[in-house]
C-alpha cells in the first residue's frame, strides 16, 4: 500500500513563484510515489475577507495551476475543501482539545494579526491551524508536503492527533511535514526578510504565476539588491541570495555555477537573465492554464470530492463514536 500525502493552497490571491517552488513543484514529483490528495482550501481563504465572485474564480484558478503544473488527475485526487463538510466538523471537535496558548504561539497568526490589527482579525484566523490539522488527519495522511513556513502548523497537527489518540484511543495517523531545499522560503522581492506572499500589500513583493512578460521584467528590475556589485550567494546578501535561489530552482543551475557565470558581470546583466529564466518558465505554464476550461476543471474537482467523501465520512464516524456522540 502506498503512503498517503495531503496538501492544499488557499484561493486567497494570485499564486506566485513561492507557492510553486515551495509546494507544487514537490507535489508533482511525489504523486508517482505516494497516494496523493491535493485540496483547494477555500475555508482557509475566508479567514480573511474575500469577495465572493473572486473567491469562486480563484478556487477554479488554483485547481488550474495544479493541473497545468503537472498534477495528473489520473494519479492524484483534487477537490475543494468546502465540499466535504467533515473538515469543518472535525475542526470543531479538535477545537475542544486544542489549547488557546498553542494557537497564540503560531507565527502565521501573529504576523497576520500584526498586519491587519487584532481588532479586525476574525476568530477563524485564530482557529486556522486547527482546521488545517483536521484537513490532514481526516485522511490518515503520513506526509504533508508544504513550504517551510507551514512546518509549525504540521507540528501542531501532530500534537493534536497525539492528544486525541491518548485521550480516546488510537484513531489518527501522526503525520510528518515534508520539505526539501525547494521548500526553502522564497522571500519578497521588495523585502528579503519576509516571505513572498500573495496577500502582500505591494505587487512588487511577488511574481505571480499569471504575470506577463512586461510585468516580470519591471518587477525584477525593481527588486531590491544588496550593496556592492558582485553576484555572490551568501547570507550577508539576503536579497541577492533570494534572486539566485529563484534563478537556480527554475533553471536547475546550482547557485555556485550562477556565481561563476556572473563573475564581474554586475547586477543588471544578472537581472536581465533572471527575467528570461522566469519568463521561459511562466510562458508554457500560462498557455496550459489558458487551455483548461472551467467545466473540465470542475468535473475533475467533483470526481475528486466523490472519491474522498467516503474516506472522510468513515473517519469522522469513528471519531464521533469514540467521543460519545450518538450516530
Ligand atoms: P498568504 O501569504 O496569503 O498567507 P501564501 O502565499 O503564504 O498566502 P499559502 O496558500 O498560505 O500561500 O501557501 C500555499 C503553499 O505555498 C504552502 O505550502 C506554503 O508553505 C507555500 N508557500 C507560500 N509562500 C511561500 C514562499 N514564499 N516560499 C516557499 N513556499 C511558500
Ligand atoms: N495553511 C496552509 C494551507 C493548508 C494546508 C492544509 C496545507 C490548509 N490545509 C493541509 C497542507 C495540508 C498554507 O499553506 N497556508
Amino acid at each position: 500500500m502506498k503512503k498517503r500525502i495531503f496538501s492544499g493552497i488557499q484561493p486567497s490571491g494570485n499564486l506566485h513563484l513561492g507557492n510553486y517552488l515551495g509546494a507544487i513543484k514537490n507535489w508533482v514529483k511525489l504523486q508517482d510515489e505516494y497516494e496523493s490528495i491535493f485540496c483547494v482550501v477555500d475555508m482557509h481563504a475566508i479567514t480573511v475577507p474575500q469577495d465572493p465572485a473572486e473567491l469562486r474564480r480563484r478556487t477554479i484558478e488554483v485547481a488550474k495551476v495544479y493541473l497545468a503544473s503537472g498534477i495528473d488527475p489520473k494519479k492524484s485526487t483534487l477537490f475543494i475543501q468546502s465540499q466535504i463538510s467533515e473538515h469543518a466538523e472535525l475542526c470543531w471537535i479538535l477545537n475542544t482539545i486544542a489549547k488557546i496558548p498553542e494557537l497564540e504561539k503560531m507565527t502565521q497568526f501573529k504576523d497576520k494579526t500584526q498586519k491587519n490589527g487584532k481588532e479586525s482579525s476574525a476568530v477563524g484566523l485564530f482557529d486556522y491551524p486547527v482546521l488545517m490539522a483536521a484537513d490532514i488527519i481526516l485522511y490518515d495522511t503520513e506526509l504533508v508536503p508544504v513550504g517551510k513556513d507551514q512546518k509549525q502548523h504540521v507540528e501542531l497537527t501532530r500534537t493534536l492527533a497525539e492528544r486525541f489518540n491518548k485521550k480516546f484511543g488510537e484513531t489518527f495517523v501522526i503525520p510528518k511535514a515534508y520539505t526539501t531545499e525547494t521548500s526553502e522560503n522564497i522571500m519578497g522581492l521588495d523585502d528579503p526578510s519576509k516571505k513572498m506572499s500573495k496577500s502582500a500589500k505591494s505587487e512588487y513583493n511577488y511574481i505571480a504565476l499569471s504575470d506577463d512578460e512586461e510585468t516580470v521584467r519591471r518587477k525584477i528590475k525593481k527588486a531590491v539588491t544588496d550593496s556592492g556589485s558582485e553576484i555572490v550567494y551568501s547570507d550577508e546578501k539576503p536579497a541577492l541570495k533570494n534572486l539566485i535561489n529563484i534563478y537556480s530552482l527554475l533553471s536547475e543551475i546550482s547557485p555556485k555555477e550562477i556565481e561563476k557565470k556572473y563573475v564581474s558581470k554586475g547586477y543588471s546583466n544578472f537581472k536581465n537573465d533572471l527575467a528570461d529564466v522566469v519568463i521561459n518558465f511562466l510562458t508554457p505554464l500560462q498557455q496550459k492554464i489558458a487551455d483548461l476550461t472551467d467545466e473540465k476543471v470542475l468535473q475533475i474537482l467533483e470526481a475528486g470530492a466523490k472519491k474522498v467523501r467516503p474516506i472522510a465520512k468513515k473517519k469522522l464516524e469513528e471519531v464521533k463514536k469514540k467521543i460519545g456522540f450518538i450516530i
